[in-house]
């Protein structure tokens, strides 16, 4: 057999591989999807993206995670326009807070968030949070891997959209999300 056939055999039993490997990952999927699963459950996991708001004694409590992969577990939170807010902020990784720290920061409206986030990267000494906090309605003081917080405020009594970020440097590119008071 020369090296050209060798060539073209080998190459298919790689592509026969591949297809096989491609195939086992979706039955896994697959069989993922279809594990558990009461209809509560489902609607728990599609409201994750979305805002699961909880009002109790007129409190609304909301709750939001950042982990070790640069990523919220939610690009919205809810609330009532003027209503008091609790925020549970957790970050559920494990990495330092040097290294991969997050913070919970909810801008003015119409702030320019990508500006913002430039100005947040020479406040390295003050949490990442510009001396100049005219930006900032709200924020959390900086995680790092397995600590939490409680963030206590009063939603604007504007309604619309506020974005939330983490002013970590470089983190406002995959963390940020939309407050909606309405
Ligand atoms: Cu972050």
């Amino acid at each position: 057999m020369n090296m050209k056939m060798k060539n073209v055999i080998l190459g298919s039993i790689l592509s026969l591989f591949l297809i096989a490997c491609g195939g086992e990952s979706e039955k896994k999927e697959d069989s993922k999807m279809t594990v558990g699963g009461s209809n509560t459950e489902a609607t728990q996991q599609e409201s994750k993206e979305d805002a699961d708001a909880e009002e109790v004694n007129g409190v609304i409590e909301l709750s939001l995670e950042g982990n070790d992969q640069m990523k919220f577990n939610k690009k919205r939170l809810r609330a009532k326009a003027g209503a008091e807010v609790e925020l549970t902020f957790k970050h559920v990784g494990e990495m330092s807070k040097q290294a991969m720290g997050h913070n919970f920061v909810l801008l003015k409206k119409g702030t320019d968030m990508m500006a913002f986030a430039e100005k947040a990267v020479d406040a390295a000494d003050n949490d990442y949070i510009p001396e100049d906090a005219s930006d900032v309605i709200v924020h959390t003081e900086m995680l790092g891997g397995g600590e939490s917080t409680v963030l206590k405020f009063t939603a604007p009594t504007e309604k619309g959209e506020y974005d939330f970020v983490c002013s970590f440097p470089g983190h406002v590119a995959m963390m940020k999300g939309k407050f909606i008071v309405n």
